[in-house]
């Protein structure tokens, strides 16, 4: 039985997309939510005669990985997150870069040497690689209103994994990997009426209106934090409205803090887009935190540290 592990997120899918186009391959799906990591462990090490990963930190699947490993089960892993010690293994296959520049559908793109290119572009734009998705789409000679599509398109998935739980969700990841897959090119859905991407449109826009009225609680010239409440449609949005604030002010550092029941606090930080660093290097001073340069977060920030987590991010880019 070979099973799929898969970021929620649109570049997590679309490099599932992209291999599953190459190599149709029945498979047991695994994954969740964006936040989600801890995938590898979700595997059934005795049912599982190969395993593909994409898009989770080897660091935070290390366990689970070697004991993949050991009952000599063949990993391909592909992901630009930490790694940490790579397993020494004959059964282990990698593909792993943590340029701040590329993501997993980029370099499963290169490995496909091209093959669903739309596809990937849309996931780089989803992930915002914006400058590496542009410089794909110029090779590709596409047009500006395809450019915004595949924009959009990527953005709409990446908006879908943003939730606490699936339920927060409008298509589960897996559900909505098994709709794409049915496309080798995404301007086939774009073009449908009623598609995946003209229900993820909707939904987006009705959230992301509701988060632009969002409380700003922290402003300085270093960093801009904002708070949503705790309701389904601000946990949708947080992340991508964080990516557009990001895009509005590339030299600031941005925080999306959202209140959790047990009133601590859900927060992404996103490094200025003009200095793609610290990001995870800050979170992972806090419980719960982690992530990449560019972009981390804190699952459960106690409350009581808000003001020491934004003078934090403020010194820091200063
Ligand atoms: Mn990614």
């Amino acid at each position: 039985m070979h099973f799929d592990v898969f970021n929620g997120d649109a570049d997590g899918i679309i490099a599932l997309v992209q291999l599953r186009l190459a190599e149709p391959k029945e498979s047991v799906l695994i994954t969740g939510v964006k936040r989600d990591i801890s995938l590898v462990q979700n595997i059934s090490v005795e049912k599982a005669t190969s395993v593909t990963v994409l898009d989770i930190s080897m660091e935070k699947n290390a366990e689970a990985l070697l004991k993949l490993l050991n009952s000599k089960v063949p990993v391909l892993y592909i992901d630009h997150h930490r790694a940490g010690d790579i397993p020494q293994s004959d059964k282990l296959q990698t593909i792993i870069d943590t340029d701040a520049n590329t993501c997993t559908s980029l370099l499963v793109n290169s490995y496909l040497n091209n093959q669903f290119i739309n596809w990937a572009i849309a996931a780089a734009y989803g992930d915002n690689m914006i400058a590496s998705a542009e410089f794909l789409a110029e090779q590709e000679g596409l047009t500006e209103l395809q450019k915004s599509q595949l924009k959009s398109f990527g953005i709409y998935i990446n908006y879908n994994g943003y939730g606490r739980s699936v339920d927060d969700l409008h298509f589960s990841p897996d559900e909505l990997f098994l709709q794409l897959v049915e496309y080798s090119d995404p301007f086939e859905l774009i073009a449908e009426e009623n598609s995946v991407f003209h229900q993820l449109e909707k939904a987006y826009n009705q959230d992301m209106q509701m988060a632009r009225n969002a409380k700003v609680i922290a402003e300085n010239d270093n960093c801009l934090a904002v708070e949503l409440p705790d309701e389904a449609w601000a946990r949708r949005a947080s992340g991508v409205y964080g990516n557009e604030l990001a895009n509005q002010s590339p030299e600031k550092a941005h925080i999306v803090f959202t209140i959790n029941t047990d009133k601590s606090y859900t927060l992404s930080l996103r490094a200025p887009l003009n200095n793609k660093q610290g990001a995870g290097d800050i979170c992972a001073q806090f419980p719960t935190g982690g992530g990449r340069a560019a972009a981390a977060g804190v699952n459960k920030l106690p409350a009581e540290m808000i003001t020491v987590f934004i003078e934090a991010v403020s010194q820091y880019y200063a």
